[in-house]
């Protein structure tokens, strides 16, 4: 491909995945990222690292370990959706987890720009990744210059903010790269203060102690790690509420509550005594679906208890009677 050629795809594959909604787009080559398996050895050697992630490192920070093709590294950022502030004694689901499931819609939203690439004349053949699949997509993030890792450890998007969802298109042809940008949190320290886990700060980072892995992990939660959970029912966006990037954001999302169709706010008896059909109804559709209808039982019960809600003890009189506790929420029965 010549030079001009490939100037010419850099521009346009912006082009098009802005007008599909993206918000951030940037190109960094398909080079290893350097010093980053330092980081993963010390997460897993101190046990920091959560289930949930690949095991292999070098699979995570290499993308021509898992296609020897790959050459470019396109770092796509979508918009979450607006949504309306949960109300008093609701729980909380976080912004990634409520609406369509946003792997389906960047899934749609991938495919139309390989679509337009290869109506285009495309010729190669572009793989992708969203959120599940082995590199760690904000590491490439900084290194295509969409963004800066804040003190809380999210990729944030100068003048935009960091509530954003991740892809990865890898392509099999050399495209010119940009360049990382600058950090911007100078001597700011809300995310550390206001982290319930207390961990922001600290390297590396505690990922199995995040209330996020916390609200996702069906492990038995200790006292102090339930308390954490105050009323999370699925992910935690504590930090990123706090951050001065994200402060737009916050205060259009609570002038115009209520026009959103879209809600944080999640009634806690009705998500603990959730059946299945209402589960898969409201949430299979959404990213809080993926662990499961148990484990947001769990945490609908240890909300009620972190709150002490009185509905609880009808619900427990109730529930012990015919022994109908689901058997995610048994261990926490010792403390009544
Ligand atoms: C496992 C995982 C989790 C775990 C662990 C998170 C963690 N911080 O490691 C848990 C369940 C806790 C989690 C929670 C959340 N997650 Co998550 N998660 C992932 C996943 C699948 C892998 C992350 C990973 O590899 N971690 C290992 C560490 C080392 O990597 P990292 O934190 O992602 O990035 C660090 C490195 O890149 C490092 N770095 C970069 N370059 C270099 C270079 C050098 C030399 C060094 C030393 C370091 C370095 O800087 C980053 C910050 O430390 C990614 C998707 C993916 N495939 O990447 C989503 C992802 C990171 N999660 C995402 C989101 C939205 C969240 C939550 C906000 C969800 C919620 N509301 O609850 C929280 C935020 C928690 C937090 N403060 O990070 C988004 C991030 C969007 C953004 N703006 O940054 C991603 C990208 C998913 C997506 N496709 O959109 N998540
Ligand atoms: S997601 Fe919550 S627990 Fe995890 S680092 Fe951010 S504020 Fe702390
Ligand atoms: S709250 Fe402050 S320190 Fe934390 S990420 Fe935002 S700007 Fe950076």
């Amino acid at each position: 491909m010549e030079s001009d050629e490939k100037i010419g795809w850099h521009t346009n594959i912006k082009k098009w995945g802005y007008e599909l909604g993206f918000v951030a787009i940037g190109f960094t080559s398909a080079e290893s990222v350097k010093g980053l398996a330092q980081v993963l050895e010390a997460r897993r050697d101190l046990d920091l690292a959560t289930p949930f992630e690949e095991k292999e490192i070098e699979l995570r920070i290499d993308p021509q370990v898992g296609w020897q093709d790959c050459q470019t590294v396109v770092v796509l950022a979508y918009p979450l959706p607006d949504t309306a502030p949960p109300q008093e004694a609701e729980g909380i689901l976080a912004r990634s987890a409520v609406g369509e499931d946003y792997h389906c819609v960047l899934r749609q939203s991938i495919n139309q720009l390989i679509d337009t690439m290869v109506s285009n004349g495309w010729t190669g053949t572009p793989r992708w990744q969203v959120d599940i699949g082995p590199l760690v997509e904000r590491a490439f993030a900084i290194r295509a210059g969409i963004g800066w890792i804040g003190r809380n450890q999210q990729l944030i998007i100068p003048g935009y903010g960091s509530f954003v969802a991740l892809a990865l298109l890898l392509l099999d042809q050399e495209i010119p790269v940009d360049c990382p940008s600058l950090d911007q949190c100078g001597a700011c320290q809300r995310c550390v203060e206001a982290c319930p886990a207390h961990i922001l700060g600290k390297e590396p980072f505690a990922a199995k102690h995040c209330v996020s892995y916390l609200t996702q992990s069906k492990e038995i939660l200790t006292d102090e790690e339930y308390r954490r959970l105050g009323l999370r029912i699925f992910g935690c966006d504590t930090c990123q509420e706090v951050c001065p990037h994200n402060q737009q954001r916050m205060e259009n999302e609570l002038a115009a509550s209520a026009p959103f169709p879209l809600r944080r706010g999640v009634d806690l008896l009705e998500t603990l005594n959730l059946t299945k059909g209402e589960f898969q109804r409201r949430f299979q559709v959404t990213a809080a679906g993926w662990r499961g209808k148990a484990v947001l039982q769990r945490n609908a019960f240890l909300a009620l208890q972190n709150i002490r809600d009185p509905r609880l003890r009808l619900w427990l009189a109730d529930h012990k009677e015919d022994q109908s506790v689901p058997p995610i929420i048994v261990p926490y029965l010792r403390s009544f």
